[in-house]
């Protein structure tokens, strides 16, 4: 019989090691024994991706091992994804969603996609590197409610700036709200470039989504 926490490791280690049946494997154990879904991912998922940021930083591994990391996590949230608990929500909007232009780092914008979608929310996935007027483009298009940015790099970070500004020279800065995630984003960065949140994590995003669609509502009537 494994315990808890040999399961835990297990995890981390076949994520650290880029071993994707490993990762698969154990993730199917946790569920067995009664472990949370998203924990699994956030949590654990998380510090493995840390413990592979800090021995790519110290040239330990270099990008594909951590290519190989990143594709054990992707593979176990498959199968972790189906457990996860979210309340659904009674508010329906529309999310427009993507990692900016210059970043492929997905696995973070695909979490919170998960979060969204599960809670009910229609979530439009642009996918990663996305040109930044396409951000614009697609939101006036379907008719958005929310505009959802991820960024994990410092270099790519500003793009979600110069979409916020798009979008106040296409004149629909107030009928969208902007939130904004990953790694170096900070709340205060968030505030100064004019986003309207900066949820902590994917789970957060979801309460956080509703709150501004429903002030959102309030503000614009249905003019959109
Ligand atoms: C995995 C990884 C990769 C993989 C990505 C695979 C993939 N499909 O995503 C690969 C190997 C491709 C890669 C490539 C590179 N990487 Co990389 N990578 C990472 C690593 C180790 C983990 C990222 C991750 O997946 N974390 C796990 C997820 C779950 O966490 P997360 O994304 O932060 O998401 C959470 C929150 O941030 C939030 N969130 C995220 N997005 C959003 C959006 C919204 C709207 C909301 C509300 C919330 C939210 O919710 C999630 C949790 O619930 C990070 C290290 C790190 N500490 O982040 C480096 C890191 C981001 N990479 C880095 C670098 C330098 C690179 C490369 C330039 C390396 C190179 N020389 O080629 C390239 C860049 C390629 C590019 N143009 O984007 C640097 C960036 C440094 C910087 N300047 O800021 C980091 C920090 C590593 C380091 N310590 O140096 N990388």
């Amino acid at each position: 019989m494994v315990t808890k926490e040999e399961v835990i490791s297990k995890f981390k280690e076949a994520i650290i090691n880029g071993n994707e049946e490993e990762a698969v494997k154990w993730a199917k154990e946790s569920i067995s024994i009664g472990l949370d879904a998203y924990e699994m991912i956030t949590k654990y998922g998380g510090e493995a991706m840390e413990v592979i940021s800090k021995m790519y930083e110290e040239r330990k591994i270099f990008v594909p091992e951590v290519l190989l990391a990143a594709n054990a996590l992707t593979s176990a949230i498959e199968v972790l994804r189906p457990h996860i608990k979210v309340e659904k929500t009674k508010v329906p909007a529309k999310i427009v969603l993507g990692v900016v232009e210059g970043d492929i780092h997905d696995i973070g914008k695909n979490l919170v996609k998960i979060m969204l979608s599960s809670a009910g929310f229609e979530v439009i996935d642009l996918g990663r590197d996305v040109p930044l007027q396409k951000f614009v483009d697609v939101a006036k298009e379907v008719k958005a409610d929310v505009i959802g940015m991820s960024a994990l790099m410092s270099t790519t970070m500003p793009g979600m700036k110069k979409v916020i500004d798009m979008l106040k020279e296409a004149g629909i800065r107030d009928k969208v709200a902007v939130i904004v995630g990953g790694g170096p984003v900070t709340p205060e960065w968030a505030q100064s470039i004019g986003a309207d949140a900066r949820p902590k994590d994917a789970s957060a995003a979801v309460g956080i989504t509703k709150q501004l669609v429903e002030e959102l509502r309030k503000r614009r009537g249905e003019s959109w």
